[in-house]
């Protein structure tokens, strides 16, 4: 049986587990806290990390990819080589360029600490760029990458929102907000998968802070 382990408030936990839930691919939980991290599987201490019988499997997307492989349906990406590559461009888009450069200002969004006044008029442009340039290959119409759920989807369920939240609360305006994601979003928690991912992220999020006080 795979394991996903990690803890469910992290973003890329979710990626993975919902696209498990959304595939049907049987599997179970082990809550690994960060540094609590089995070194052999993610060597850079990181969540998550996939636990197969041939071994350990770290970094989101390479999971990502590892389900689709080996569990083929239902498909997360489409089988044509180009629409494929096209799913797998929003995911680089999400991860590297939206989410990558949102996390710099996490500490001060989202865990009370600061972030200097430099590296925040650096990271505004540079994510409002970026969100321009992701807009350019989106439909939103009603997937991500079109009329299917694909990988697209489970990573921006968990990374879009974040990326939101995250400049309204440090620029005062959600520099998503002219993107249809709120709807997206709320289509998307429809889905029993999401839902199940969204429940235990909650429950999650207030053991780690209860953790964080006690
Ligand atoms: N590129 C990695 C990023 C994973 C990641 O940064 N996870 C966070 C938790 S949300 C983490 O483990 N942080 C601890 C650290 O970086 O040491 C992936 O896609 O899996």
């Amino acid at each position: 049986m795979l394991k996903l382990c990690g803890f469910a408030a992290s973003n890329y936990y979710n990626k993975v587990k919902l696209a498990l839930l959304e595939k049907g691919v049987p599997f179970e939980e082990e809550l690994a806290w960060i540094g609590e991290t089995d070194k052999a599987c993610s060597p850079l201490g990181k969540v998550p990390y996939l636990k197969t019988d041939q071994g350990g499997l770290s970094e989101s997307t390479v999971i990502l990819e590892y389900l689709e492989d080996a569990y083929p349906h239902p498909a997360l990406l489409p089988a044509d080589p180009f629409a494929g590559a096209k799913v797998r461009e929003l995911v680089r888009y999400m991860e590297l360029h939206l989410e990558l450069v949102a996390r710099n200002l996490y500490p001060e969004a989202f865990f009370g600490g600061k972030v200097s006044d430099s590296a925040k008029e650096k990271i505004g442009p540079q994510l409002e760029k970026n969100i321009a340039a992701f807009a350019k290959l989106t439909t939103f119409s009603p997937f991500l990458a079109g009329d299917a759920f694909t990988l697209a989807d489970c990573a921006g369920v968990v990374h879009l929102p974040l990326v939101a939240s995250a400049t309204k609360i440090i620029y005062g305006r959600d520099y998503m907000a002219d993107l249809p994601v709120r709807d997206y979003l709320k289509r998307m928690g429809e889905r029993p998968a999401v839902q199940k991912v969204n429940a235990d992220r909650k429950s999650n999020t207030e053991l780690m802070l209860s953790r964080s006080k006690g």
